[in-house]
């Protein structure tokens, strides 16, 4: 039976951080593959920036023909792409990495996923035409902050090479699941970078500089990058592609469940390429089974995949999940560790009492 209207229960955002504000989605609770605003997880490297909208002008400039102001009136009346993509934080999962890693203690909530509508940086940049040196395209947002490491202010910056800043679904974003953007995701604009990463998807956009050279700022090249030494900086490579990766929903980790029937449940996903199977292992590793997958569209979207168990013996079980995706990736069974901890997506494992 329903539950009365006073006695609807829902989740809420995990909270890792108020100041900046730093929240994951509950996401062994949800169960669409839009996950409304309110559940969006959100992550800040500032406090939110505090501007006035009502005169917003977007400029265009560097290694371009014609410097643009283009008023957000005129940005809006262009033709429109909708992309429907998972958004994850290259840090989510951090706190699973052993031995511990330092930086935002990100459980498996880093995640969301919706549909974005908004305008092709493509096109705004066929507007202003590109001159032949271009080579990366630099998006700035509003917000700005004091870095401690460096001691100096900076605005969050970040570039993309031309070639990924003009695919078709890179987009410039200002609606999300139909309604006008929200402040905290990035209102008026923010940039959606399909297939990489969150820190690419630049929020509250405040100028895009067209380079004919490597940008260099800090959220370029000291923070996400993958720094395979503890040491020292050798072997250092930018973090761009979301890797392989799979999160079990149901059961809860640590539950205590009877014997009988179960549908372990959960979503799979990956930056490069379809998912093509998802493998369930309830005896921590030993035998595994193919889960049914639900097919996608997209390859930019999580798929969901469940497996039916039938837990017949009591005792304490390891359930892993294991994806695959069309470019040959697998998760590893250890995670690719790294200075910063970012990429984790080691199989993902949870453990059940079955009594
Ligand atoms: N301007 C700005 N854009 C930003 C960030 C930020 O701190 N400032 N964080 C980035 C990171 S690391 C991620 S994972 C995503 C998070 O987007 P969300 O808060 O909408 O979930 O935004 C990216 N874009
Ligand atoms: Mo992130």
């Amino acid at each position: 039976m329903a539950d009365p209207k006073h006695h609807v229960v829902k989740p809420y955002l995990v909270t890792r951080r108020l100041h900046p504000e730093n929240q994951e989605t509950p996401i062994q609770f949800i169960e669409n593959d839009r996950i409304q605003t309110s559940l969006f997880y959100r992550r800040n490297h500032f406090s939110y920036p505090n501007l006035t909208y009502s005169n917003y002008f977007l400029p265009i400039n560097g290694m371009v023909n014609t410097p643009l102001l283009i008023s957000l009136q005129s940005i809006l009346q262009l033709p429109s792409k909708t992309v429907e993509v998972v958004l994850e934080c290259s840090g989510n999962k951090r706190s699973l990495f052993e031995p511990k890693v330092f930086g935002e203690q990100w459980g498996k909530g880093a995640i969301s996923q919706g549909v974005w509508k908004g305008v092709p940086l493509r096109t705004l940049l066929e507007i202003s035409g590109i001159k032949e040196a271009a080579k990366e395209v630099v998006v700035e947002g509003y917000d700005f902050g004091k870095r401690t490491d460096l001691d100096k202010v900076f605005s969050y910056t970040r570039s993309l090479p031309l070639e990924k800043a003009i695919h078709p679904d890179t987009i410039i974003a200002y609606e999300y699941n139909k309604q006008p953007l929200s402040f905290k995701h990035g209102f008026p604009f923010r940039l959606i970078v399909p297939q990489w990463y969150g820190m690419a998807s630049v929020k509250w956009i405040k100028q895009i500089s067209v380079m004919a050279s490597p940008f260099n700022g800090p959220f370029q090249k000291i923070d996400y990058m993958y720094y395979p030494n503890l040491e020292n900086d050798d072997g250092a490579h930018p973090v761009t592609t979301i890797n392989v990766n799979s999160t079990i929903q149901k059961p809860l980790d640590m539950a205590k469940i009877n014997t009988g029937k179960h549908v372990i449940k959960g979503i799979a996903w990956s930056g490069k390429g379809n998912i093509t199977h998802v493998e369930i292992s309830t005896d921590n590793g030993h035998t595994w089974s193919k889960a049914q997958v639900s097919a996608s569209k997209s390859s930019y979207k999580w798929v969901s995949w469940s497996y039916e168990w039938n837990a017949v013996e009591k005792g304490i079980f390891s359930i892993l999940s294991k994806a695959t995706d069309s470019s040959g990736q697998t998760q590893p069974i250890k995670p690719y560790r790294n200075r910063n901890g970012y990429g984790y997506n080691a199989i993902d494992n949870i453990k059940v009492m079955v009594e």
